[in-house]
C-alpha cells in the first residue's frame, strides 16, 4: 500500500497522519546504556550487578569497554528513527582513574559528554547504588550505619552535580534517577526506621537545589527484588509521597508492581499529584524480569494513556530492560522502535470520537471504533516515518542487525 492511500484511510476516520508523524519525530526516548553490557559497568569488576537485578545469558557481543559501548550505541541509534537520548549509570564512567563511588566527578564522564554532543544526543543519569561492597547487604541510603549512609549520600550528591553539568553542557535537561535496592530478604520487625533513614538520606542528598533546566531529580520505587522479597524500603507509597512532598519526578518502572497491576492506569492518577513523570518502560514476565519490550498490550496502553491524557509534555520516556541471551544491539533497536510504534498507534487514534462516545455512555460505539481501527494500515505509516528519517525497516533492518551482530560476535 502507498503512503498516500494509507493517509487517506486514516483521513476517513478523521485522523491526520502528517500531524502524527510530526509529533512522533519530536518524542525523545531515553535509551538505557546498561542493555549493551549486561549491567556490568566499567569499574573493572566483573560478575553480577547485585541489588537484586541480573542479566542472564551469554550471547556473544557484550560491550566490554566504553568505546565498544559507544560504537554499539551509534549503530543502534542509526536504526532508530528520530533524535533520542542516552541514559547513563554512574558506574559507566570513562576514565583511567579509579575513583570510588563517593569520589566521582564530571571529568570522569567527559568522554561521554563529548561524544553525546557530537552525536546530538541528550544525556540522562543515575547514581549507582549497587554492584559495590558497601551495598552487599542490600542496604545503602537506609543502612543503620551512619558511615555507610554518608558514603552513599556523597555518591548521590556527586551524581546530581554531574547530571546538572551534563544538562548544562548539552543544553538539555538531564533527568537524574535515584533507585536504591534497599530491602530485606525476610520479614523485618521494624519497617519504619529504615524508611525514616531513607527519607533523611534523600533529603540530605537533595538539599542543594539545582537549576531545573539543567537537572531534574526522579525517584524510583520497587515492589521486590531477588534477595529482598519481604520488604523494599523504597516502596511505591514511600516514593509517591516523597515525590509529591518534595517536588521530584516520580519514576514508574513497569516491572516494579504486582504482575496484575496495570501501570498505564497509574499515569493519570499520578499526574494529578506530581508535576512530571519518568517512565522505565520494561516487560516483566512473572516478576521484574526486564525482558525486551514488545509491541504488546501493556506498551500500547501506556502510549494510549500518554496521548489520551495529554501527558507527553510532562513524561520522560526511558527504557529499562536487559537481555543477555540475544544481540544487545538488536534488543535496543527493537525495544526502542516498539516504544515508538506504540506511540505512533496512539497518535493515530480518533480520540475526539472515542472520548465523545464514552462521555455519551455510548460504549457500543467505543467498542466498535477501538476494534475496527485495529485494521488500519499502521505499518505503512511507520514505513513512511522510517523512510523520511532515513532508517532501515523490515527485511533491510534485519540484515543491518545481523551484519552488526556478526561484527561483534568475536568479543569474549
Ligand atoms: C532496578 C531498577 C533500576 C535498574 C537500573 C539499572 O530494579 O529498575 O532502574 O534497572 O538502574
Ligand atoms: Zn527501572
Amino acid at each position: 500500500m502507498s503512503y498516500e492511500s494509507a493517509k487517506a484511510a486514516f483521513a476517513d476516520w478523521g485522523v491526520d497522519t502528517e500531524a502524527a508523524l510530526t509529533r512522533l519525530a519530536d518524542i525523545p526516548i531515553s535509551m538505557h546504556c546498561w542493555q549493551g553490557d549486561d549491567v556490568v559497568g566499567f569499574e573493572q569488576k566483573s560478575g553480577s550487578s547485585g541489588g537484586g537485578i541480573q542479566a542472564t545469558g551469554n550471547h556473544p557481543g557484550r560491550a566490554r569497554t566504553p568505546d565498544e559501548l559507544r560504537a554499539d550505541l551509534e549503530f543502534s541509534y542509526r536504526q532508530i528513527p528520530g533524535n533520542h537520548r542516552l541514559n547513563l549509570h554512574a558506574f559507566y564512567l570513562d576514565t583511567n582513574q579509579k575513583p570510588d563511588r563517593d569520589e566521582i566527578e564530571f571529568s570522569h564522564f567527559a568522554p561521554w559528554v563529548d561524544w553525546a554532543k557530537d552525536q546530538g544526543l541528550g544525556l540522562d543519569f543515575n547514581p549507582t547504588f549497587f554492584a559495590h561492597e558497601k551495598a552487599d547487604d542490600n542496604l545503602t541510603l537506609s543502612h543503620p550505619d551512619q558511615g555507610i549512609r554518608d558514603f552513599w549520600i556523597e555518591h548521590g550528591k556527586r551524581s546530581r552535580d554531574i547530571a546538572a553539568q551534563m544538562g548544562a553542557a548539552l543544553g538539555t535537561t538531564c533527568v537524574n534517577n535515584i533507585w536504591v535496592p534497599d530491602g530485606y530478604k525476610d520479614t523485618p520487625v521494624d519497617r519504619m526506621a529504615p524508611r525514616r533513614r531513607l527519607e533523611a538520606s534523600l533529603d540530605a542528598m537533595m538539599a542543594t537545589p539545582h537549576d531545573k533546566a539543567k537537572m531534574l531529580d526522579a525517584v524510583e520505587s520497587k515492589l521486590f527484588g531477588i534477595g529482598v522479597e519481604a520488604c523494599t524500603v523504597g516502596s511505591h507509597e514511600f516514593y509517591m509521597g516523597y515525590a509529591i512532598r518534595k517536588g521530584t519526578l516520580l519514576c514508574l518502572d513497569m516491572g516494579h508492581f504486582h504482575p496484575t497491576e496495570n501501570v498505564a492506569d497509574k499515569l493519570s492518577s499520578v499526574a494529578l499529584s506530581v508535576g512530571e513523570i519518568l517512565l522505565h518502560v520494561s516487560r516483566p514476565m512473572r516478576w521484574d524480569s526486564d525482558h525486551v519490550i514488545l509491541l504488546d498490550d501493556a506498551i500500547l496502553q501506556i502510549a494510549q494513556e500518554l496521548v489520551s491524557a495529554d501527558l507527553l509534555g510532562r513524561t520522560h520516556i526511558g527504557l529499562d530492560f536487559f537481555d543477555a541471551t540475544i544481540s544487545r544491539t538488536a534488543a535496543w533497536v527493537i525495544g526502542t522502535r516498539n516504544m515508538q510504534k506504540a506511540l505512533l498507534r496512539a497518535l493515530l487514534a480518533p480520540w475526539d470520537e472515542l472520548k465523545s462516545a464514552e462521555n455519551n455512555l455510548d460504549y457500543t460505539s467505543r467498542l466498535v471504533v477501538t476494534e475496527e481501527i485495529k485494521d488500519l494500515p499502521y505499518a505503512t505509516i511507520w514505513a513512511e516515518f522510517c523512510n523520511r528519517m532515513g532508517v532501515a525497516n523490515g527485511l533491510s533492518l534485519i540484515s543491518e542487525l545481523d551484519q552488526y551482530q556478526a561484527r561483534v560476535a568475536d568479543r569474549n
